[in-house]
C-alpha cells in the first residue's frame, strides 16, 4: 500500500527532487497522449540512476507494490499509465539523460534508458556516425521506452525495429536486483537472449536502465520525393519496382491517403497541397546513400519512368532542398496530431505480409464502409513493413463502446484470415490486452505466462499490461 510511510522511505532513496506527489504535477504521468487512458498513483518516482531505480523496485518488492514504469508517455496503448485503483507508483526514468560512452571503433553507443531519441540521434550525428530509429515522437520518446516497445517508426524497411538496434542492456529485475547485460558484443551465443525479452515486455518484466546501441555509417545524400499512385496496390508495385532498382537505398516507404493529407492541410495551414491535382493516394519515399557523390534524385527519377509508362504512378515531387524535404515529411508525420484533433478514433496498428497489404486495405475498406456509411477510414503508415495505422473515425462523433468493437470485429477477422498482426508496433498495453488472447494460441500463451511468473511471482511490474 502506498501509504505516508512508504513515500517517506522512497524520499529517503531518491532525495526529495526524485519524488512527485502533488497532484498538478502528477497529473501528466498518469494520462496517455491521446486522453484515452486516466488513471491515478499517490507518488511519481523519478529515480536519478540504476541503483536508486533498483532500491526502489527493492522496497515495492518487499512491500508488493505495483510499478508503471514510464519513459516520455507517447506510447498509443496505454501501456506507461496506472489505473484507476491508485495502488502503483509510476517509475519514471526521466531523469536518467546520460550518454555513457561512444566507441567510434565499435560502431556502438552506450546510454541510460531515459535519453531522448533525437538526442541519441543528435549525438550519433555530431561523432560522424547514425542512428537510424526514426518516428514523429522522437522528440519527447525516450530510448527505455522505445526498447520496451520495441518500437518501429519510419526506418524498419532498411534498418529494422528498435530490437535490431541493439546490443546489450542494462535492466532491474521485479525483485530489485540490477542485471548487467551491457555487453557491447555482435557475436554472443552463451545460452537465452535475455535482452530479447526485456524488448518489447512493456515493463511487465523489468525496468530497462540503459542500452548499448548500434551506429550505422551518416547517410552523405538523401532524397525525399512523393509520388502520387493510384490505389495501394500500386503503391506495392512501386514498392517492388524502386526497390529493384535503388537497392538498400531505399529508407522509407509511408502511404497516405486523401483523408490523411486533406486533415493535416485543415489542421496545419503552414502545409499546402503538393501536387496540381488532388490525388487518392500518395506514397512519401526516402532513399540514402553513404557514397558523397551518390545521384540518388537521378536514380530515382529514371526508376520511376516505367511506372509513371505503366500507370503505377501519376504525379512525383522530388525535394530539391532540406526544407522542401522536411515539408513533405511534414505531412506524413503530422497525421496522428490532425487526426486527434478531429476527435476519437477507433485505433489499429496493422500488419500483413506485404505481399497481401493491398488486399487488406481493399477489402477492409469495403466491410468498414459498409458498415459505418457516416465514418471515414484513415489508413496510412509504413507499408514498405507491411505496417498499417488503419483508423477509424466519426466525423464530429466519439465512437461508442458499440461501434468500436464492430469496428474492431471487422478488422481483426480479416488480419486472422490474412495471417496478421494486431498490433504491428505499438505494442498491446491495457489497450489490446484481451484482444490479444483470440489471437494467439494457447501454447504461445502459456509460454508467455510461464515466462511472466518465474521473472515476476508477486505481479508488481506493470499489472493489467499485455497479459
Ligand atoms: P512510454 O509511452 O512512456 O511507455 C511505453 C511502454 O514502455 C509502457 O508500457 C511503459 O511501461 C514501458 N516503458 C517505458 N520505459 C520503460 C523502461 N525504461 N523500462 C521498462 N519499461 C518501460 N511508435 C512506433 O512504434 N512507431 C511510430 O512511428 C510511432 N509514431 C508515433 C508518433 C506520435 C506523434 C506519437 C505520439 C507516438 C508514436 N509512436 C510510434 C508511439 C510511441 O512514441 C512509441 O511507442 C515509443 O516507443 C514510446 O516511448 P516512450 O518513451 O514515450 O514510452
Ligand atoms: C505513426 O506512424 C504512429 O505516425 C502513430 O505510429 C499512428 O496515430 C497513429 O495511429
Ligand atoms: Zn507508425
Amino acid at each position: 500500500m502506498i501509504d505516508s510511510s512508504f513515500i517517506e522511505r522512497v524520499r529517503q532513496i531518491v532525495g526529495a527532487a526524485g519524488v512527485l506527489t502533488d497532484a498538478g504535477d502528477i497529473d501528466p504521468y498518469v494520462r496517455d497522449w491521446r486522453g484515452n487512458y486516466i488513471g491515478k498513483t499517490a507518488v511519481v518516482v523519478r529515480p536519478a540512476n540504476t541503483e536508486e531505480v533498483a532500491a526502489v523496485v527493492k522496497l515495492c518488492a518487499q512491500t508488493h507494490t505495483p510499478i508503471v514504469p514510464q519513459g516520455g508517455n507517447t506510447g498509443m496503448v496505454g501501456g506507461g499509465v496506472p489505473d484507476t485503483s491508485g495502488d502503483a507508483i509510476v517509475l519514471s526514468l526521466k531523469r536518467m539523460t546520460r550518454i555513457r560512452e561512444i566507441d567510434l571503433a565499435n560502431n556502438a553507443m552506450t546510454v541510460d534508458a531515459g535519453c531522448i531519441l533525437q538526442t541519441i540521434q543528435n549525438a550519433a550525428l555530431e561523432n560522424d556516425r547514425y542512428f537510424p530509429l526514426s518516428l514523429a515522437a522522437e522528440g519527447s520518446c525516450t530510448i527505455g521506452g522505445n526498447l520496451s516497445t520495441n518500437a518501429g517508426g519510419t526506418a524498419v524497411l532498411r534498418f529494422g525495429n528498435a530490437r535490431d538496434l541493439v546490443l546489450g542492456i542494462e535492466a532491474v529485475t521485479p525483485d530489485g536486483r540490477i542485471w548487467n547485460g551491457l555487453k557491447a558484443l555482435r557475436k554472443d551465443n552463451t545460452g537465452y537472449d535475455l535482452k530479447h525479452l526485456l524488448m518489447g515486455a512493456e515493463g511487465t518484466l523489468g525496468i530497462i536502465t540503459g542500452a548499448v546501441l548500434k551506429l550505422y555509417p551518416k547517410p552523405q545524400r538523401t532524397c525525399t520525393a512523393l509520388v502520387a499512385v493510384p490505389s495501394p496496390r500500386a503503391s506495392v508495385q512501386l514498392l517492388a519496382t524502386i526497390r529493384g532498382a535503388m537497392g538498400d537505398r531505399l529508407t522509407g516507404f509511408e502511404l497516405m491517403s486523401r483523408v490523411c493529407v486533406d486533415h493535416v492541410i485543415t489542421h496545419f495551414p503552414s502545409t499546402a497541397e503538393p501536387f496540381e491535382q488532388r490525388h487518392d493516394w500518395q506514397v512519401l519515399v526516402e532513399l540514402t546513400d553513404t557514397l558523397k557523390d551518390a545521384q540518388l534524385e537521378d536514380a530515382l527519377a529514371t526508376s520511376l519512368e516505367p511506372a509513371f509508362e505503366s500507370g503505377l504512378a501519376e504525379d512525383a515531387v522530388i525535394a530539391s532542398s532540406e526544407s522542401q524535404a522536411s515539408a513533405l515529411w511534414g505531412i506524413r508525420e503530422h497525421i496522428p496530431e490532425a487526426e486527434k484533433a478531429r476527435g476519437k478514433s477507433v485505433k489499429h496498428d496493422i500488419s500483413v505480409p506485404i505481399s497481401r497489404i493491398a488486399e487488406f486495405i481493399e477489402r477492409g475498406d469495403a466491410a468498414l464502409n459498409a458498415a459505418f456509411p457516416n465514418a471515414q477510414v484513415i489508413c496510412f503508415g509504413h507499408i514498405g513493413d507491411g505496417n498499417l495505422h488503419y483508423n477509424l473515425s466519426f466525423p464530429g462523433a466519439t465512437p461508442s463502446v458499440e461501434q468500436t468493437h464492430a469496428a474492431n470485429s471487422i478488422v481483426y477477422a480479416l488480419l486472422d484470415e490474412l495471417g496478421g498482426s494486431i498490433s504491428a508496433e505499438h505494442g498491446l498495453g491495457q489497450m489490446k490486452r484481451d484482444e490479444i488472447t483470440r489471437h494467439k494460441g494457447e501454447v504461445e500463451l502459456d509460454m508467455m505466462r510461464a515466462i511472466k511468473r518465474a521473472l515476476d511471482p508477486h505481479g508488481i511490474m506493470n499489472p493489467g499490461k499485455v497479459l
